[in-house]
This record gives structure tokens, C-alpha cells and sequence, in this order.
């Protein structure tokens, strides 16, 4: 029992000002604030028609549910972002320069938050199962950047979701490093708990709680098709090659996979492959597939910022609470994601990217370099730091009209000095030891489209020599042909 001002979320939207900066929980949909932000999009939407807009500045831990992003988009109401989304209105409005968009590794926000790099942090709205008179907040289904949120907030909204479980506290283990410099972060094994079930609030800070009663609403997955499949089959071969080489140990080593169906599929791949022994996660996203997973004893434990769950699959967690809470973990994104324990643990990182070039740099976030899609999210957290980073993609979009792999990126958010290995449905690229022209001919080799590799081949032979054979004056011919006539499609 806590003795909190009980409000609608009106009353509570209300007390947020224009230009406010605010801190929303979420992680994805999973532990987003919901009633709050939905009722501020109302009232935000109803200032615009007088011509008052509310242009608030706009902090999440990743992506949001729709209530967040979609609802106050549509309500013109956010004027800067950071550091993820994945919502299309809001996009939209990000492309035409109606939104600051700041787009950043999730692993550094919350520090940025604690040091004050955005300035003051005017109010966190954050989702909890419960809130005591004591300032003990207990976080949903993501724990992500609310618990820098709620401590640096100067104002706090709690929204307690009745549909969640009370138990989710159970698998939470939250410890903030505190300002740099400080000492390590002492996780040595994926599921170690090092801090409390709790984030902290001082409760004089809390000026509202609203009680609601609605699931975060997650997609599930489209049924896996076969350019994921095969994906998912060239990673499982060179990942047992690689234990067959013994580069990796035979017990496994902590996986790391990116959201999206690609993803969800390797991890399949990889959980119905006999010869991978059962494994464990260090990865930021818990997404459907690893809870048939675990079911299975195949996927033994797993660290997670985000239980990304569709309905039906988080009511098989719920129901089965004794036996997912001892092997589910969720931390802050700034441990899921840290670089320093992804690299002391030896993580084997995936991640999709949108395409690759023939040096080994990847883009992540901007079709033609200059749309963005969604974000770089963590993918640069573990890519940059993985014992091994994987990067994948389908080898064309659009029905062939765009191939992945290009002469040069034309946006660049993992570089060559970390990209390990470059996966498509067409075959893998191991870039591990190889020099630039060694490097080119495998990716045009492995991953190209054979309707593209012709004219990537022809494009390498016709570069001027140099350590990297590049044209300027025509790397971005593919990208220029499809921006004229709707195709990359080779001439
Ligand atoms: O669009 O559905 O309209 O055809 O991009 O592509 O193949 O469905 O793959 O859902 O995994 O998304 C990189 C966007 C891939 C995502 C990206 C078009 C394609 C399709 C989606 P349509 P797919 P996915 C940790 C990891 C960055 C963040 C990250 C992403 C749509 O994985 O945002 O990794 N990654 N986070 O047609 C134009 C190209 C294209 C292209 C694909 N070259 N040009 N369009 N598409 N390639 C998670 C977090 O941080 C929370």
C-alpha cells in the first residue's frame, strides 16, 4: 500500500507541461508506459488544433509500444527523440526534419542521462507491477533506462500495470555503475545477479500513480520464410566449424541476437541444430523464439533487458513462473549491453543489417544513407565488442530491386575493424584475417546476389589500386540507379 496521489492518467497527462523532457519506460512494447502517454497525445493533439503545440523532448530505453511513439507523433507533440524508435509516423516525421532524432547506442543512454548530457530530465513515466511508500519501484517487462529515469527525474508518473505479473520481480536485477570513473561490473556468468529486484525513486518525487490494466501488445512473428532459413543454416555450420576448430569452447559461448524475424529464426536454426550443445543468452531482447527454447532445455539461461513477448507466449511464462524465473534475467540496458561484459564473456553476436559493402562496413539505419529506418538500437554494442559479431541480411529487398551489398555503404554504423563475418541467404563471408581485396572478392563471392556479382566484380576490377579499391565517382552508382528508376538492378 503506498499513499501516492491516485490519479486517471488526464489528471496525471496534465501535469506535464510543454517542452517538458520526459523519461518513458519500454524497452520495445514490453513495460511501456501506456495510459499516460496516450492521454497526453489526446490532450497534445487538442493544444495543436488551438495552434499552442507541445513539442515535448522524448527519452525511452529502445522502441515503444504504440501509445508512446504513434499516439504523440501523430499528435505533433514530440520535437526531439532519442535514442530508438520503430514507429512509422514517427518516422515519417523524422525524415522530413520535423523531429530531432538522436540516434545512439542504448548502452550508453542511461549514463548520459545519470550525467546530465540532455540536461534536466523533467518527468519519468514509468510502467511497475507495484510501488512502495519506501520509493521501491518494481519495473514490468523491461527494466531498460528506468531505472536512470526514476533517478533522475525531477518529477515521477508511475503507472501499475495490474496485467503483469507481481513475479516478474523475480527475474529483475537491477544495479546502476554509478558516474565514471567506477569499478568493474563483476558479472562472470550470463545469468549472475549482482544487484536487487527493485529501482529506486525518492517517493517525494512521485506526483502521480495510475492504475492501469492493459498487456504491453507485442506482434508475434511472421511464419519463418526460406531466405531466413537459409540464414539461419549458413550460421549454424560456421558456428560448429568453428567449435570443430576449437575456437569456440565445446560448452558454447553466451549468444546475442537482434529483434526482427531474421533473427528469431537463426535463434530457431540454432535451437534445432542437434550438434549445438544447450546454450545461453547475453542479449538485450528476450523474443518469442527462446521461450520454446528453454522449454526444450536448449536454451539454458538468459540476460535480457526486454521480455518482448507476444501475448501468448508471455501467458506461457506467466503460467510457468517457477521454472522461466530462475533462468530469465532482466538488467538495465547499460549492463544487458555493456560492452566490457560482452567482451569478458565472449559473446557470439547477430544482428540484421540493411546492407554491407565490399570492405565489410554495414548500415544499419539509413536506406540511401539518408532515411532513417529505425535506429542502430544495440546492435553496435555487441557488434563492436563480441568475441565474435555476426552481421546478416537477406542478399536483396524489395523483390531483387535493392541488392545488400554495395561497392560502399552509403551510411556507416559498424565499420570494418568490427565486423567479423557477413551473412545472406546466398552464404557467409568470413572476414577474419583477410586484407581488403581478399575481403571484397569474399563478399561478392558469398553474400552478393548472382544478379549482382557480375557487376561488383566488374566494379573492383575498374577501381584504381590503393590498400581499399574504391571509385568514388561511381560507389554509389547502385544507390544512384535506384533513387532514378526505382532499381539497382544492374545495367
Ligand atoms: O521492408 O517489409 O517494407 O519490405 O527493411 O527488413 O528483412 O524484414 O528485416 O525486420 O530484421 O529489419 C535492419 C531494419 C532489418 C532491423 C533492420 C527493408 C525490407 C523491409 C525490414 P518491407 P527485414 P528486419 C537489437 C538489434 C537495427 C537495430 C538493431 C533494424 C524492412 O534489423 O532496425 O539491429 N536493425 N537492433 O524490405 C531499403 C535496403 C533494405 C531495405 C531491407 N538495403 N534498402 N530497404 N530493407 N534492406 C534490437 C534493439 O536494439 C531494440
Amino acid at each position: 500500500m503506498h499513499t501516492f496521489p491516485q490519479m486517471t492518467a488526464d489528471e496525471a497527462a496534465a501535469l506535464i507541461p510543454p517542452g517538458a523532457t520526459i523519461g518513458f519506460s519500454g524497452f520495445t512494447p514490453a513495460g511501456a508506459a501506456k495510459a499516460v502517454p496516450r492521454a497526453l497525445a489526446a490532450r497534445a493533439a487538442g493544444l495543436r488544433d488551438a495552434g499552442q503545440p507541445m513539442r515535448l523532448r522524448v527519452l525511452t530505453g529502445a522502441s515503444t509500444g504504440a501509445a508512446i511513439d504513434d499516439a504523440l507523433a501523430e499528435a505533433d507533440a514530440i520535437a526531439w527523440r532519442a535514442p530508438y524508435q520503430s514507429s512509422k509516423p514517427l518516422r515519417q516525421r523524422i525524415n522530413r526534419q520535423e523531429v530531432d532524432f538522436v540516434d545512439m547506442h542504448l548502452s550508453h543512454l542511461p549514463q548520459m542521462v545519470d550525467c546530465g548530457f540532455f540536461g534536466t530530465l523533467d518527468f519519468a513515466v514509468v510502467e511497475a507491477v507495484d510501488v512502495m511508500r519506501d520509493g521501491r519501484v518494481f519495473l514490468s517487462t523491461s527494466v531498460g533506462a528506468s531505472p536512470s529515469f526514476l533517478r533522475n527525474a525531477e518529477r515521477v508518473i508511475v503507472e501499475v500495470n495490474r496485467a503483469q505479473s507481481h513475479r516478474l520481480a523475480e527475474m529483475h536485477d537491477i544495479a546502476i555503475p554509478p558516474r565514471p570513473p567506477h569499478r568493474a561490473i563483476t558479472i562472470e556468468h550470463a545469468t549472475e545477479k549482482i544487484g536487487v529486484p527493485y529501482a529506486s525513486v525518492d517517493p517525494k518525487k512521485i506526483v502521480a500513480v495510475v492504475e492501469t490494466d492493459e498487456p504491453d501488445n507485442v506482434a508475434g512473428f511472421s511464419a519463418t520464410d526460406q531466405r531466413s532459413e537459409r540464414i539461419a543454416q549458413h550460421v549454424v555450420r560456421f558456428l560448429l566449424e568453428e567449435r570443430a576448430a576449437g575456437r569456440i569452447p565445446p560448452e558454447w559461448l553466451p549468444l546475442q541476437s537482434g529483434v526482427g524475424n531474421i533473427a528469431n529464426a537463426v535463434m530457431a536454426g540454432l535451437g534445432a541444430a542437434d550438434d549445438v550443445p544447450p546454450f545461453v543468452m547475453y542479449s538485450e531482447v528476450f523474443q518469442d523464439a527462446l521461450v520454446d527454447l528453454m522449454e526444450r532445455g536448449r536454451l539454458l539461461g538468459a540476460s535480457a533487458t526486454s521480455l518482448t513477448l507476444s501475448p501468448e507466449r508471455l501467458a506461457r511464462v506467466y503460467d510457468q513462473m517457477d521454472f522461466f524465473a530462475q533462468r530469465i534475467v532482466l538488467r538495465p540496458q547499460e549492463v544487458s549491453n555493456n560492452p566490457g561484459i560482452v567482451r569478458r564473456l565472449g559473446v557470439i553476436s547477430i544482428n540484421t543489417v540493411l546492407e554491407m559493402d565490399l570492405t565489410g562496413c554495414a548500415n544499419s539505419t539509413h536506406v540511401v544513407g539518408t532515411q532513417l529506418m529505425n535506429g542502430v538500437g544495440g546492435s553496435g554494442d555487441f557488434t563492436r565488442n563480441a568475441y565474435l559479431s555476426l552481421l546478416v541480411a537477406p542478399s536483396t529487398a524489395k523483390g531483387g530491386a535493392i541488392s545488400a551489398v554495395v561497392p560502399m555503404v552509403s551510411h556507416c554504423d559498424h565499420n570494418e575493424h568490427s565486423v567479423q563475418v557477413l551473412v545472406t541467404d546466398e552464404g557467409l563471408a568470413d572476414l577474419r584475417g583477410l586484407a581488403p581485396a581478399a575481403r571484397a572478392k569474399a563478399i561478392i563471392e558469398n553474400c552478393a546476389h548472382p544478379s549482382y556479382r557480375d557487376y561488383l566484380y566488374r566494379y573492383l576490377e575498374q577501381c584504381p589500386p590503393g590498400h581499399i579499391r574504391q571509385d568514388l565517382s561511381k560507389c554509389f552508382e547502385m544507390h544512384q540507379r535506384f533513387l532514378a528508376e526505382g532499381t539497382m538492378g544492374p545495367a
